[in-house]
């Protein structure tokens, strides 16, 4: 697209584009762009579909031993909402002029990564409750932010995302709060999936501001509208609060309200972990890759069919017009 622009057609493009993001005007899929925005953005939204898919595995982990009927109705719906997410994102990020198969084979050669989160197991039927609260409150936080990220095609999708994560949010709560509600032994349990799923879940917002390498470059474009650091803070402030409520207690002796900054002050992250489970180390990540890989593969014979039957159409039309 910028290939015919000499260097000062170039300057001129990027600052028009610079001020219809400053006017927050939306970015559509036929607009002007440059080069560094559209690669940015496919990084971001790619890993975010990956993220929801591959986010598939540990709940679905559960759906055979869900404790009742309801409850497997419930988590079968919140799996199957989370495939679905994957694919508005997926679509979303095509209209950037990547096919799906690169997208998937970026996330097969684990060059794209996905949420480090979904590299830790699912212990207990506990820790489908604190999934939905903390690792869906914690998409919520960020996700809530993107409705107002500056490609249309990412932010409407947004919206939708959004409406079905917040019931996401409410069932893992509910779960918590029955649990703690429940028998010494049920309570403990929630306590055991909350000590381990609560620092996961701060990792999900990224490294320090400081430390990331994207932020700059993607506020000033407004794909993102908040940083790793604020939007981290608003759910730490957020999760007291409902852990209070169902008596839980977060596992952060560090944790205190701060007066004079009007938040909670937290304990620091472990960074070396986040790293580990970021790039191939995390306790589960060679079988949600390898669990993934196969999924695919065992889907070959669908794509194979759906191919061979838009052939046939295409034939038929041809044949109808000539
Ligand atoms: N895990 O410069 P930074 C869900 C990477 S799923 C792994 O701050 P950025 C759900 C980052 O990619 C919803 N990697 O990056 C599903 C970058 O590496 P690359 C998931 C991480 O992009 C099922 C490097 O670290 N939500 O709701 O400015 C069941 C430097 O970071 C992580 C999204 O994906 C991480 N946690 O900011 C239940 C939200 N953090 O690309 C629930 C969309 C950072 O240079 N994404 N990295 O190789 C975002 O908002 C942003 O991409 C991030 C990171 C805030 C995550």
């Amino acid at each position: 697209m910028t290939d015919n622009l000499s260097d000062q057609q170039l300057e001129q493009r990027e600052t028009e584009f610079q001020q219809r993001i400053d006017a927050e005007e939306k970015i559509e899929p036929k607009d002007w762009m440059p080069e560094k925005y559209r690669q940015n953005l496919i990084r971001q939204m790619s890993q975010h579909a990956h993220s929801e898919v591959i986010g598939m595995q540990p709940e679905g982990n559960w759906i055979t031993r869900a404790p009742t009927l309801h409850r497997k109705a419930i988590l079968l719906a919140k799996v199957q909402d989370e495939g679905g997410h994957g694919l508005y994102l997926y679509s979303a990020a095509e209209t950037l002029g990547i096919s799906r198969e690169e997208l998937i084979a970026s996330l097969h050669s684990g060059s794209a990564k996905y949420a480090s989160i979904f590299n830790y197991p699912t212990l207990s039927w506990a820790d489908i409750g604190a999934i939905g609260w903390l690792v869906d409150g914690a998409a919520i936080c960020n996700q809530v932010s993107l409705q107002r990220t500056s490609y249309g095609p990412y932010s409407r999708g947004m919206v939708r995302i959004c409406k079905e994560e917040s019931f996401h949010q409410r069932q893992g709560y509910h779960i918590m709060m029955t649990l703690a509600r429940g028998s010494a032994e049920q309570k403990e349990m929630a306590q055991d999936a909350l000590n381990r799923f609560w620092w996961p879940s701060l990792m999900m917002f990224g490294p320090h501001d400081a430390d990331s390498v994207h932020s700059a470059q993607s506020m000033k474009w407004k794909i993102k509208r908040q940083s790793n650091d604020e939007l981290r803070q608003k759910f730490v402030d957020q999760s007291v609060k409902q852990a209070e409520v169902i008596e839980l207690e977060l596992p952060d002796p560090d944790l205190k309200w701060n007066e004079e900054r009007g938040h909670y002050d937290f304990g620091e992250i472990d960074w070396e972990e986040f790293k580990r489970s970021m790039t191939g180390g995390g306790p589960c990540s060679r079988q949600r890759l390898a669990h993934n890989i196969q999924a695919h593969d065992d889907g070959a014979w669908v794509r194979e069919a759906m191919r061979a039957y838009e052939s046939k159409k295409r034939e038929a039309k041809d044949q109808a017009v000539a």
